[in-house]
């Protein structure tokens, strides 16, 4: 009886100094380090939120599993000048203890299951469904061998680059944002629409997304923070499909803005600058 009282005060204090920790870790660094690649998207805040809720969980069952192993080698060691009762010692079986391990590991699975897991699917696919009244900004991404070309209709802008004509992704702050993402390289017309399969990945915004030739997929978020991949290299285009040779380098800068920068720069593309 001392022993298991001895167990639980430890258990208990290990576990909150642990939860202590976990949220001192997560709460270190908002902008975009600590535990995770970033949360700079409405969608990577969900799926931050579901690691939080999992570091939490986790905490208390992994100290309940490394104490136990710690706890019963200092504790139920043999002494100098003892002989153990191996047969007594080693083939106990309680079964109360199993009953209970078993029915807690039940309750956490559909804890979880329930939450994050089906919450947060419910919270993604809502943040999916956007309306005109929104307004989103829509921008068609288009992968090839290797290089992402973002095109903005609704500016006229046909392939957005920077002032040494690589391809670039600006975004507005807080406004969403429609991805439509196909795989095709406008630039070989013998080969036309021919291409491969490709990933769009910011690691920033908690997203990744294949491209596939000859599907039309869709991805919509919001960008809740100004950055750029200079700030933060997690806030970058990052093909994330094994597309041959070029695939390391199929990347692409990230630059999140106000409103206003971004309405001065869609001007200056579609004007034919940068
Ligand atoms: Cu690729």
């Amino acid at each position: 009886m001392a022993n298991m009282v001895l167990f639980g005060v430890l258990w208990i204090v290990i576990s909150l100094l642990g939860e202590w920790g976990v949220t001192a870790w997560i709460n270190s660094a908002p902008n975009g380090t600590g535990p995770y690649f970033g949360s700079f998207s409405n969608l990577g805040i969900i799926g931050a939120g579901a690691f939080d809720f999992l570091l939490w969980v986790a905490v208390p069952i992994f100290v309940f599993v490394v104490l136990m192993l710690v706890f019963a080698m200092i504790r139920f060691r043999v002494k100098k000048g003892e002989t153990p009762d191996e047969a007594k010692n080693q083939s106990r079986v309680n079964k109360t203890f199993i009953g209970i391990w078993v029915v807690a590991s039940i309750l956490v699975n559909i804890l979880i299951w329930l939450h994050p897991n089906a919450s947060g699917l419910e919270q993604v696919f809502a943040a999916q469904k956007v309306t005109a009244k929104q307004h989103p900004l829509i921008v068609d991404v288009t992968a090839r061998q290797w290089e992402w070309i973002f095109s903005y209709p609704q500016y006229g802008i046909s392939q957005a680059v920077n002032s040494q004509g690589d391809d670039v992704l600006y975004l507005p702050v807080n406004r969403p944002v429609k991805f439509v993402l196909q795989s095709f390289d406008p630039f070989h017309t013998y080969d036309y629409q021919v291409d491969v399969i490709h990933s769009f990945w910011i690691p920033g915004f908690g997203v990744k997304q294949d491209v596939v030739p000859g599907e039309t997929r869709t991805l919509v978020l919001t960008p809740t923070q100004i950055t750029s991949t200079e700030k933060n290299p997690m806030v970058r285009v990052q093909c994330a499909e094994d597309c041959g040779p070029g695939h390391p380098y199929m990347e692409a800068n990230v630059h999140v803005v106000s409103a206003s920068a971004f309405a001065q720069w869609a001007k200056a593309q579609a004007a034919g600058g940068s």
